[in-house]
């Protein structure tokens, strides 16, 4: 595998980073997970803007163009014959000193991976998810806002191993006033009197990719939409759920905490995005 590491395509064997790197001794960094189908970046504008706000909110010298991402990127697939895959983008603050002060560090590290990933089992997609609320809140607004995705995902990595621990494959996060605020690594909604409900950034959530996706594909089924204050109540007595994220694209939950979500199956307005979302997904995108 090839990997684009500070500047230039080199093997992964070579593809290495200091140990005195901040990324690695702080998690000082950001990152965008992106997905290639069919030879297509799906939502690369998209990704490349969040990933610009992310590195700005943490101060961080973004050291390419959006431009020269999209080359990097495109570039990365092709060096790896990819049609279809998962593209991980990174920034770290770089290599400096055992001291948090991120003034030391000379300049970023920057590296693209573009690989395969595979998230949940294909089954669930049909039968959907049990999933859990975890005791692990998302970070509040008065600390590094939810809206970067910033390299330090711990949160949301006691929050997994809390689902599995109570034998789930996801969770559900509140934040820190007991609001739903998303799954572990994807946005959540949900399906009331058919209308589409998922919480705002302000609640917690990142602002997603295949949220955004999702938002704009019931505008054009003529699905209602909106932003919600949603407690698990509401997700306990909803019609239908479900979440979306790049890896997970969008997967029916219809058991949380016990409780059976509606029918107990994928419901019809889940099915009905979650089609639209496999079929625009080959049609829309950056050719590599
Ligand atoms: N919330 C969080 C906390 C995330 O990390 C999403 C929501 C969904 O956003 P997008 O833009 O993907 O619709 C994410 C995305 C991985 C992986 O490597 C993580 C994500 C996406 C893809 C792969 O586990 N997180």
């Amino acid at each position: 595998m090839k990997i684009y590491l500070n500047g230039k395509l080199v093997d992964e064997a070579d593809a290495v980073v200091s140990v005195f790197d901040h990324g690695l001794l702080y998690g000082d960094g950001v990152f965008e997970g992106i997905r290639l189908y069919g030879g297509n970046v799906f939502r690369l504008d998209e990704h490349l803007e969040r990933f610009e706000h992310s590195a700005r909110a943490i101060m961080l010298d973004n050291p390419l163009t959006r431009t020269e991402w999209s080359a990097a990127i495109c570039e990365t697939c092709r060096a790896n014959g990819l049609t279809d895959g998962y593209i991980r983008a990174v920034i770290t603050r770089g290599v400096g000193d055992l001291g948090l002060a991120p003034w030391l560090c000379a300049k970023p590290s920057y590296f693209v991976i573009a690989s395969k990933i595979s998230l949940y089992p294909p089954e669930f997609y049909e039968k959907g998810l049990a999933i859990v609320t975890v005791p692990t809140r998302r970070v509040g607004p008065g600390a590094v806002p939810a809206t970067v995705k910033s390299l330090n995902y711990l949160n949301n990595i006691l929050a997994k191993i809390e689902a599995r621990q109570a034998g789930a494959l996801e969770a559900i996060m509140l934040n820190d006033q007991g609001y739903v605020a998303e799954a572990t690594a994807d946005n959540v909604f949900i399906v009331r009197k058919g209308e589409l409900l998922t919480p705002s950034t302000s609640q917690g959530a990142l602002k997603g990719v295949t949220r955004g996706t999702i938002i704009d594909i019931a505008r054009e089924l003529g699905i209602r939409e909106s932003e919600a204050d949603l407690t698990r109540y509401d997700l306990w007595c909803a019609d239908e759920c479900f979440l979306t994220g790049s890896g997970a694209e969008v997967i029916p939950v219809v058991k949380l905490d016990g409780r059976t979500i509606g029918t107990g199956e994928p419901g019809p307005v889940t099915r009905r995005v979650l089609a639209d979302f496999r079929r625009r997904v080959l049609v829309e995108g950056t050719r590599i």
